[in-house]
């Protein structure tokens, strides 16, 4: 375990012990009691001045998107882009349509990590930490684009050279 490859599992077990309704936002009184439980008391006030600061629509709430966004290292556009195709790829190549956790199973070449190509760690580990990344642990669950971008997300922080990124995303998904 380490580094930031767990940003976007770490961002999303706190924002799912925040958001106590489960309702995938998170409003005045889901931050204010969450961060209680971490021993900070805060006003409502105080609480809906902070959820303003990643409230991108006005709606009073933040959802979960916007709450990873907030932490996330953003990826450049042509970072995007190639993230964008892999998953176009793998939607156009699966049975049903929506891409599901077998799907990018079937697809993933372990190859295309920056850790296993350089020979710190085999490709079985990064194969199984890939997969244990994605909420859903059933083969036929689907994973939405956002999902797998925020995966990305984590890994592009760690990969400074946007070729190295390219080529990784290119070889994890057979692109040409
Ligand atoms: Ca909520």
């Amino acid at each position: 375990m380490g580094r930031s490859l767990y940003g976007v599992k770490a961002l999303t077990r706190i924002f799912k012990a925040m958001d106590t309704n489960s309702n995938g936002k998170l409003d005045v009184d889901d931050f204010r009691w969450g961060l209680m439980d971490f021993g900070i008391s805060i006003t409502k006030e105080e609480a809906a001045e902070c959820l303003s600061s990643f409230d991108s629509d006005g709606s009073g709430t933040v959802h979960y998107q916007a709450f990873l966004n907030a932490f996330m290292t953003p990826m450049n556009a042509g970072r995007e882009a190639i993230v964008k195709k892999a998953y176009e790829t793998l939607e156009a190549s699966c049975a049903n349509g929506s891409v599901c956790l077998d799907d990018i199973a079937k697809a993933y070449n372990a190859n295309g990590d920056p850790d296993v190509y350089s020979g710190k760690r085999s490709e079985e580990d990064s194969f199984m930490e890939f997969l244990s990344l994605f909420d859903t642990q059933v083969k036929e669950s689907v994973v939405s684009f956002e999902e797998f971008r925020a995966y990305f997300c984590d890994i592009s922080a760690l990969v400074e050279n946007d070729v190295d990124f390219e080529k990784g995303i290119k070889t994890s998904f057979k692109l040409e």
